[in-house]
């Protein structure tokens, strides 16, 4: 009996077309040589690697599902492949992209003008412009109906005031997407870097994701022409349908996290010698290595079959809940569970699984709490909206 892949138990790679296998290789291999060998310095020192940006955009990963545009046009299960491949090396690389493919380039693409999509698409498809997106404010993400960033029509322009929190890549943003409510409904912005009263402050002191910039945004009367305001759109349909492509992206990336842990464990309890064997001998430790193998295979398996739904436009955004919240939650528990069994050894960002764990308590915050998406389920079952 042929050996099967510890990391893909259920042989997903062979379902995979030539395509979808390319990409995976190619990309597995730029986090292999490009990523893995600084990420931990950079975790450490709280840096996002600047340098690998031009290198990100030649391997066509920014806006890879969108035709034309200087983009790559590859289907859904190649985005999620890039995204699980990332997210091996670090959540933050992952972020990096799904901000700037689903929440910058996935809204400009369906809500912007011709105009827009010429100016930015290509550039950021380039990586010549970065973009963010913002819609969470200080007073409470998870209920953006609430949002008080407002703007107000003045002539040709739109007056932009209020503030924005947590925003992935604000402080480095040739361009922020950014939500607020109008006397016609919510509508997205193209708030540019330079243009005044708009600053966008990085944010110290955090324990999780350092290998990414997370930012505020404050906006001061800023004059936004109404030739940058989103034409497509005019309600929380516009930011919910970003989210939407965005959570896509993260149910595949904690699998790569998750797979990086379990890698590094099973390396690590052949080597590690205890009460006269290694550790990978005792049945408990075994137990716990193969609980983690069936929830990746579980896991990759929700996803591989989400993105067979929207490649085929059948996709509801309630399965992206189910897996977002179910693949996170395993990957949080798996890279925790690593971290224990490394010892003391775990504490060090030397082992992967510590950055992987603490980088995911950012991800089962955003893009919806895990309690938000138990309650996107919960409603679809009852009926009933007990947010
Ligand atoms: P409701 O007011 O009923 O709906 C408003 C409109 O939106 C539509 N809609 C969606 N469309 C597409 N995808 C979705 N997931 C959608 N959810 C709702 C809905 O059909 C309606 O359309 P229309 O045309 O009738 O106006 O809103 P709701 O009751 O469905 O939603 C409530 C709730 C709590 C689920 C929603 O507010 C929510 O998802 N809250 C969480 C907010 C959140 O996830 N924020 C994330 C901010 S971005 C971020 O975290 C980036 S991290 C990036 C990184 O670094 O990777
Ligand atoms: P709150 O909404 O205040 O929630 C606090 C707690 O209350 C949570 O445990 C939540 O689950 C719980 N809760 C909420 N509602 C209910 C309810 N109805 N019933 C029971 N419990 C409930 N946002 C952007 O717009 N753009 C970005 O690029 C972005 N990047 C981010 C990067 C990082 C590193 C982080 C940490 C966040 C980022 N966010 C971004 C913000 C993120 O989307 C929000 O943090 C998230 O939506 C939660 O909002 P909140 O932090 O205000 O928590």
């Amino acid at each position: 009996m042929h050996a099967l892949n510890p990391m893909d138990l259920f042989d997903i790679r062979s379902m995979l077309t030539d395509e979808e296998a390319m990409v995976q290789d190619t990309v597995g291999k730029f986090v292999d040589d490009r990523v893995l060998p600084i990420i931990a310095d950079c975790f450490e020192h709280h840096r996002f690697p600047m340098d690998i940006i031009p290198e990100i955009a030649e391997l066509g990963l920014f806006g890879s599902t969108i035709d034309g545009y200087d983009c790559a046009g590859l289907n859904n299960v190649c985005y999620g492949l890039i995204c699980q491949e990332l997210e091996r090396g670090d959540s933050g690389m992952r972020s990096f992209v799904s901000v700037q493919s689903s929440l910058v380039m996935y809204p400009i693409y369906t809500y912007g003008s011709d105009a827009q999509k010429d100016r930015w698409l290509p550039a950021m498809a380039r990586g010549e412009a970065i973009g963010c997106f913002g819609l969470t404010e200080p007073q409470g993400g998870s209920d953006p109906s609430n949002m008080k960033t407002y703007a107000k029509r003045d002539g040709d322009d739109w007056i932009l005031n209020g503030s924005k929190m947590w925003i992935t890549n604000g402080t480095l943003a040739d361009v922020a997407v950014v939500w607020a409510v109008t006397d016609e409904g919510v509508k997205g912005f193209l708030v540019e870097k330079d243009m005044p009263g708009f600053d966008a402050p990085e944010i110290e002191h955090k324990m999780s994701l350092r290998a990414s910039v997370t930012s505020s945004l404050f906006f001061d009367n800023v004059r936004v022409p109404n030739a940058s305001v989103l034409p497509g759109v005019s309600s929380l349909r516009g930011p919910l349908s970003c989210l939407t492509q965005a959570r896509y992206g993260i149910t595949w990336g904690p699998i790569g996290a998750a797979q990086a842990c379990l890698r590094e464990l099973i390396d690590y309890t052949e080597t590690r010698e205890l009460f006269g064997e290694p550790l990978s001998h005792k049945q408990s430790i075994q137990e716990r290595l193969a609980d983690m193998a069936r929830r990746i295979t579980a896991a990759q398996l929700l996803s591989y079959r989400l993105a067979k739904l929207k490649d085929a436009g059948t996709l509801h955004p309630t399965q992206v809940s189910l897996a977002k919240w179910n693949n996170v939650r395993m990957a949080i528990d798996i890279a925790r569970d690593c971290r224990d069994m490394l010892g003391g050894s775990g504490i060090s960002v030397e082992f992967s699984p510590i950055r992987h764990m603490l980088n995911l308590e950012s991800v089962i915050t955003y893009e919806g709490t895990e309690t938000i998406h138990k309650l996107v389920v919960g409603k679809e079952l009852t009926g009933v909206a007990a947010f």
